[in-house]
């Protein structure tokens, strides 16, 4: 079966010293470079937000980053501004093996809605493109890794199991950002979708 490691979100701006900080974003590292030569195919995966984002509380009066408000798609966290497309912040690690990637997937560039999963936006509607992507190379099965295990792998995870792939997610080569409980319930979606974690 055709197996292909997707990357998700390791910039600059999720890692110790960027924007929107994951704890320990960077140990993981090392480990997807080595992961790498042991898949058909590598996508990355890359958070790139237009300045001004409907995601960031600075676009927002009187909100303050991690502050939770409803937008015409659903629930939605506030954000510091990060990953604003061009920018330092928004680059994938130095060290990252980009070299080897097949593909180099954008999302959250649409202004007025966010985009956590490498699939569909947070609409659950708006496709990125990812899946006729896959399928037409005909990959079947997924490991996922990269940041954060709680929001972009999370949903990126449960909607490729949605989509029929065989998907599982290598926590050890994840970090969470771990908002209010969020890395349990993530936990507990992804496992109910029938995601393998390891
Ligand atoms: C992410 C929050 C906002 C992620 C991206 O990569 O998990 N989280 N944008
Ligand atoms: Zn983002």
């Amino acid at each position: 079966m055709t197996h292909a490691l997707i990357v998700i979100d390791v910039q600059n701006d999720f890692c110790p010293g960027g924007a929107l900080e994951v704890p320990q974003g960077d140990a993981i590292l090392r480990g997807i470079n080595a992961l790498m030569p042991d898949f058909d195919a590598v996508v990355l995966t890359q958070d790139w937000h237009p300045a001004g984002h409907s995601s960031f509380a600075s676009s927002h009066d009187g909100k303050s980053p991690y502050d939770l408000i409803t937008m015409p798609y659903g629930p939605q966290v506030l954000w510091p501004d990060h990953c604003i497309q061009g920018s330092i912040g928004a680059q994938f690690l130095p060290d990252l093996q980009v070299d080897r990637a097949d593909m180099i997937i954008r999302k959250g560039y649409n202004p007025d809605i966010d985009s956590y999963s490498a699939f569909v936006e947070n609409d659950h509607r708006t496709p990125t493109g990812l899946e006729g992507y896959l399928r037409t190379r005909g990959i079947e099965r997924l490991t996922m890794a990269g940041l954060a295990l709680d929001f972009c792998v999370n949903f990126s995870a449960v909607d490729a199991a949605k989509l029929g792939f065989d998907v599982e997610v290598r926590e050890d080569l994840c970090r969470a950002i771990d908002l209010d409980g969020s890395l349990a319930k993530a936990r507990e979606g992804m496992r109910a979708a029938g995601v393998t974690l390891i």
